[in-house]
């Protein structure tokens, strides 16, 4: 019998039967993929200094205690509900959210958790060799902090399914622990997902880029008019704030060591390898990567099924209410297509270029964080500079993924692509390099690898050299 004692929850667990006998069945199931696919090596000999929400209140978040990674206590949280919340856009706007799936938008509806809730359990798997390779004990426990929470979004998702989407929703729940990133066979759903992330360079960018898109979506789902996804995606932006907390300051603090390795070396970048620091080349290369990757999962740039997720108020914008149109019915967005080996601009309903607008919300987001990174290079007296590359750069989805573009956005010919993508993109001998420095794990308080320097501050008001990983015999 499942208690609420186990499953914190606010979703009155311990009288919903139904939901009770759905969860006892999938519960096992989910901590046997824990186990087989969760962090390696670090399952049952270790204490975690881990966050557990208990409640959505500020306090609930205050609670930090070492945990055994398979005891960790995955809770079903749901926003507080707004009182008479209405649909906030597209044709039904004014309608009053929906407590329960409507018939016509069920597949739809189902679609999107799925694809939302498979990426969940995915990313935990990408990064599931990580903790052997850590740059030290801080590091470690950020990078369960962040899994556990991924876990738990997938929980989210998986509450969801059971309890509105019938028997269909109980075979999705169960396919999304069956399928597998990288899997030939059963593979994770969108292409970013399937990408290996074996070393911390690629976890950091991951957790900056790819999670932040994560908070597109779980905005743009967060104004959805089925009224129990909105709260379930509402709650899971403040997990998410944390995950792009770990990517940024860890890209910074590598980034900071990178410019004490470069005065070191009197300015020359290169020069920053030979004393085993991540060259600023190298950086920008896994920043072009995983930011196209990115974009890619916002989908085409038009796009009828974003046309009609909108239409119907299944996803909104991000902060839908700062737009003054929520109808948007004759108008048009400007977009830059190429065609005939030109680039031009066409009017495209915006409707249909709903995940254009959402990109252009991820860009601006993301911009903000590369200029804390450029300050800190800026702080060190340095003339280099990371930038974002164009929009149709690398782009693997959508109207530019058949063309080739430089990062400065010209478009270029296949064969000067394959001459210069090795500039552009990591290159095998990047990935050689990178897990050359990482060979051994540091499991020392208060160290770190030479690629990083120190963060600011320790988790939760504990010093920087506090044991947060704690080794059993
Ligand atoms: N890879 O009209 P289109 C997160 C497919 S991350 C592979 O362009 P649509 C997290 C598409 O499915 C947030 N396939 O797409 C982060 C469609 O297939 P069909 C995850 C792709 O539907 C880090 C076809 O191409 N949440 O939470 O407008 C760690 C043409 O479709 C991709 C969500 O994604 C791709 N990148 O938009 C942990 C929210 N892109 O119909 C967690 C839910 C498109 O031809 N999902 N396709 O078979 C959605 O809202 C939409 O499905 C998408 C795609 C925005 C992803
Ligand atoms: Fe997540
Ligand atoms: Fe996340």
């Amino acid at each position: 019998m499942i208690s609420s004692e186990q499953i914190p929850n606010n979703v009155d667990l311990a009288s919903n039967k139904r939901l009770q006998r759905a969860l006892e069945h999938w519960q096992p199931r989910y901590l046997d993929w824990w186990r087989e696919m969760g962090p390696q090596d670090f399952q049952d000999h270790h204490q975690v200094y881990l966050r557990t929400a208990i409640s959505v209140d500020a306090d609930g978040w205050a609670h930090f205690d070492f945990v055994k990674l398979p005891e960790y206590r995955w809770g079903i949280f749901l926003a507080e509900p707004v009182k008479d919340r209405v649909i906030g856009h597209g044709d039904l706007m004014g309608k009053p959210a929906w407590q329960e799936v409507p018939g016509e938008f069920r597949n739809q509806l189902r679609r999107l958790i799925v694809t939302q809730g498979d990426t969940e359990p995915a990313s935990v798997e990408q990064q599931r060799k990580l903790g052997s390779k850590c740059p030290s004990l801080y590091d470690l426990r950020n990078l369960f902090q962040v899994n556990v929470e991924e876990g738990r979004h997938l929980w989210s998702m998986a509450y969801l399914l059971h309890s509105y989407f019938g028997r269909d929703g109980r075979d999705e729940a169960e396919d999304l622990l069956a399928r597998t990133s990288g899997n030939a066979d059963k593979p994770r759903i969108l292409e970013a997902f399937n990408e290996p992330i074996d070393n911390w360079l690629d976890f950091f960018m991951f957790t900056m880029f790819t999670d932040r898109d994560g908070k597109s979506q779980l905005m743009s789902l967060s104004e959805s008019a089925l009224d129990p996804l909105a709260r379930t995606t509402r709650f899971m932006l403040t997990e998410e704030a944390h995950h792009m907390f770990v990517g940024e300051t860890g890209m910074s603090r590598i980034i900071e060591r990178t410019c004490q390795l470069m005065k070191a070396a009197g300015g020359v970048a290169e020069d920053v390898r030979r004393q085993g620091g991540i060259d600023l080349p190298m950086i920008q290369r896994h920043l072009n990567f995983w930011f196209s990757r990115s974009l890619d999962l916002h989908g085409s740039e038009i796009s009828s099924n974003a046309a009609s997720y909108f239409s119907n108020g299944l996803k909104g914008r991000a902060r839908e209410e700062t737009f003054q149109d929520h109808t948007v019915v004759d108008t048009y967005y400007d977009m830059e297509v190429f065609e005939g080996g030109q680039l031009r601009r066409q009017e495209v309903l915006m409707r249909k270029a709903m995940n254009e607008v959402l990109r252009d919300w991820y860009v601006g987001d993301c911009q903000a964080g590369l200029d804390r990174w450029n300050k800190v290079l800026e702080n060190y007296g340095l003339s280099d500079r990371l930038y974002l590359p164009d929009k149709k750069f690398g782009r693997g989805i959508g109207i530019y993924s058949e063309f080739h573009f430089t990062p400065q956005g010209e478009s270029i010919s296949a064969e000067q692509w394959e001459r210069k993508r090795q500039e552009w993109l990591p290159s095998v001998e990047d990935k050689e390099y990178l897990l050359s420095i990482m060979v051994e794990p540091i499991f020392e308080p208060g160290v770190f690898a030479n690629y990083i320097a120190p963060p600011r501050r320790g988790i939760n008001r504990l010093p920087v050299n506090h044991e947060y990983v704690r080794t059993e015999a």
